[in-house]
């Protein structure tokens, strides 16, 4: 009994000891601002939420590191972190391992194999703590009481300004390569004499040099020093992903181009951070303080230097006191819209002045007195603009659409409602100037609070959706409430005539449009509302009588699906930029996350060029070709970069930026 006792007390002992030399001998580790980062492997079952606890537990029980932000030459945000400070940090994190020691004499028995906590007993409690919340803790919540009705008071601004500096170059790409062996290694590996697997991450100019990382650092060892034999590593976690096609020597081909990018991006208003804390616990207070926050964001900014921005969740007062003078001086001009009833949030639109000309701007409110279904207070942004080009070349104008969806998980009806408003606000802009004879390219962008696939995604990427008997729940596919026994359905049609748009997604008011020779051209949806008028039911005298055809009473069943089918539909042709999946590890990949969980929600869509069939497959002129887009990470890199906000990502989602072309 004594001898086992005697093993008990002391193996750990001795395991700590082990550690301590070996990384006193050889452990630099992986740093992300300073901080040492957990590489998502070191426990299988370790979810988002428990690794936010051990991230508030260090944070309590270290110092903050100084550290020092860089931009390399391509403006790449690169954070370094100094040796002086590692070693201050060994030295600190030393007295915390010989307390350790201390404790782990007085309970030798409990929680022996686990050093996230210095206290293995509060450990013990802790992790089951975890593994209940995470088993219970639903992937989002609804928010009916956050997105209450309210009276109408939009607030909107448009604002002019001075020109500023163009798109930078396009980065040669390369993807990170992660070591798999070291993220399924364990702490054994420090004692292991071979030489070590480590993560390799694209640096430097153009991200083609490599950085060898020879240790990861878990984060059950996370009390132990950060010591590294580099000055500094530089890691980058978002790469820019070369998507173009090498130019082929075809004259076809030296028509010119405009390039240009675009950003979606969801900066986190401030008074919704606020108002729901608990997504936000993993964080650390300064990270979450909008002074923070505001300079994080404008930083990215001035690194990216988009030529359009499209941002989500803009407080009104941010706006205009803050944000506004300071994107004017950087040459933008800005459009904002905020959100109607009491919010104090809305969407904005900045474009470089110098680089487009505004051809016209829609300002949308989804909330329609009319409607009983649409009484949220969303809003979005319809922007037509014209390239500037040089005098020889007129590039055909760009539809730029932006809005941020209802949250609401279970209100897919009103998503599909809002979207369907979007739309028809985007073919009438467009109608518009197809009917001056110009093609029109578009990009739809923002957060739609919908998942990949999830039927709310499938009819913007498809044009249509069958959702005859859909519960209203799964059209964003945000959360599964299938275990509900009641659940509302959709059926036809989704909203009244009353507003006047048509399950194509269009006006109803969009009766014609004068084609370039002059002649009135009327739509489709237009003329078959005119089919059982009076005028129209009138039969020649001599014409043939053949019942359910040629006489003159409509069958009520067929007016009614005529006017709204079980089918939505549009016919904008749009393409997500973003692919929900990383290329290499198969892992879904997300736009947003918090204490809750993370998805992908926010999108770049834009219309494509198409493959014509009739020149050999090669793409025909005209439309939008993917060049190139900054890469998203997977929610568990996310976790071991402490989740959303951080210190590099200011708010719970990261922008999205793409390189697009545009040809005559
Ligand atoms: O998911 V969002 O966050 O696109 O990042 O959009 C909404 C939510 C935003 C505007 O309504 O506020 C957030 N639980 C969690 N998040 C909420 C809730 C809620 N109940 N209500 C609003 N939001």
């Amino acid at each position: 009994m004594i001898v086992c006792a005697m093993f008990y007390a002391l193996y750990p002992l001795s395991r700590l000891l082990e550690r301590v030399s070996a990384v006193w001998q050889k452990a630099p580790s992986v740093h992300v601002n300073g901080r040492e980062v957990w590489d998502g492997g070191g426990e299988q079952q370790q979810t988002g939420r428990s690794l936010q606890r051990n991230s508030t537990q260090r944070s309590a029980h270290r110092p903050q590191h100084k550290h020092t932000h860089t931009h390399s030459p391509q403006g790449t945000l690169v954070e370094t972190l100094e040796r002086g400070q590692v070693e201050e940090e060994l030295h600190k994190t030393l007295c915390d391992v010989s307390q350790m020691e201390g404790v782990l004499s007085e309970t030798p028995l409990a929680g022996l194999e686990d050093t996230h906590h210095p206290d293995p007993v509060k450990n013990q409690a802790e992790s089951d703590n975890i593994t209940q919340e995470v088993g219970l803790s639903p992937h989002l919540t609804a928010d009916a009481p956050t997105e209450a009705d309210g009276c109408d008071g939009a607030g909107s601004l448009m604002q002019g300004c001075s020109a500023g500096s163009g798109g930078a170059a396009l980065l040669e790409s390369r993807s990170p390569v992660f070591g798999l062996s070291a993220l399924l290694s364990d702490t054994q590996q420090f004692q292991m004499d071979a030489e070590p697997v480590g993560w390799h991450f694209p640096v430097g100019h153009g991200l083609a040099e490599m950085c060898y990382c020879p240790y990861v650092q878990f984060p059950d060892v996370s009390y132990y020093p950060a010591f590294q034999d580099h000055d500094n590593i530089e890691v980058m976690w978002r790469v820019w992903e070369d998507l173009s096609e090498p130019r082929s020597s075809d004259s076809a081909d030296a028509s010119p181009v405009f390039d240009f990018s675009i950003m979606s991006y969801n900066i986190l208003a401030q008074d919704l951070l606020e108002a729901n804390p608990h997504l936000y616990t993993h964080c650390a207070e300064d990270v979450l303080r909008w002074e923070n926050r505001l300079q994080s964001i404008l930083k990215e900014l001035q690194i990216w230097q988009p030529d359009i921005v499209c941002l989500q969740e803009v407080q009104e007062d941010h706006f205009e006191e803050q944000m506004h003078p300071i994107l004017i001086d950087m040459g933008y001009t800005c459009i904002y819209k905020r959100r109607t009833g009491s919010k104090t949030d809305g969407c904005a639109v900045f474009y470089r002045s110098e680089r487009f000309i505004q051809l016209s701007v829609s300002l949308l409110e989804f909330r329609r007195s009319e409607c009983e279904l649409l009484d949220r207070d969303n809003v979005g942004i319809v922007l037509l603009l014209q390239p500037t080009a040089g005098p020889n070349h007129q590039f055909t104008p760009v539809c730029v659409a932006n809005t941020h969806l209802l949250f609401n998980p279970r209100r897919g009806d009103v998503k599909l409602a809002q979207l369907a408003i979007m739309f028809a606000e985007i073919h009438s802009v467009m109608q518009k100037c197809r009917s001056e004879g110009k093609s029109c390219e578009l990009i739809l962008c923002g957060d739609f609070n919908a998942l990949p696939r999830s039927p709310l995604w499938t009819l913007i990427t498809t044009g249509q959706l069958y959702y005859h008997g859909l519960p209203t729940w799964m059209v964003s596919g945000q959360t599964d409430l299938s275990y509900k026994a009641h659940h509302n359905r959709l059926f036809s049609p989704l909203w009244p005539s009353s507003l006047c748009i048509t399950d194509r997604c269009q006006y109803k008011t969009d009766t014609h449009t004068t084609a370039s020779d002059g002649k009135q051209q009327y739509s489709h949806e237009f003329m078959c509302q005119l089919r059982f008028s009076d005028a129209a039911c009138v039969r020649p005298a001599d014409l043939e009588l053949i019942p359910g055809v040629t006489d003159k009473t409509p069958d009520p069943g067929d007016m009614f699906n005529l006017r709204f089918s079980p089918c939505l539909r549009h016919r904008l042709s749009l393409t997500s930029a973003y692919s929900h999946i990383h290329p290499e590890t198969l892992t879904d990949l997300v736009t947003t996350l918090n204490s809750e969980g993370a998805a992908m929600v926010d999108y770049i869509f834009y219309s494509r060029r198409q493959k014509s069939r009739f020149n050999g497959g090669k793409e025909s002129s005209g439309g939008l070709k993917l060049l190139a887009r900054l890469s998203l990470l997977s929610e568990a890199h996310l976790w071991s970069l402490r989740g959303l906000p951080s210190e590099t990502f200011p708010s719970d989602h990261l922008s999205l930026l793409v390189k697009l072309q545009l040809s005559e």
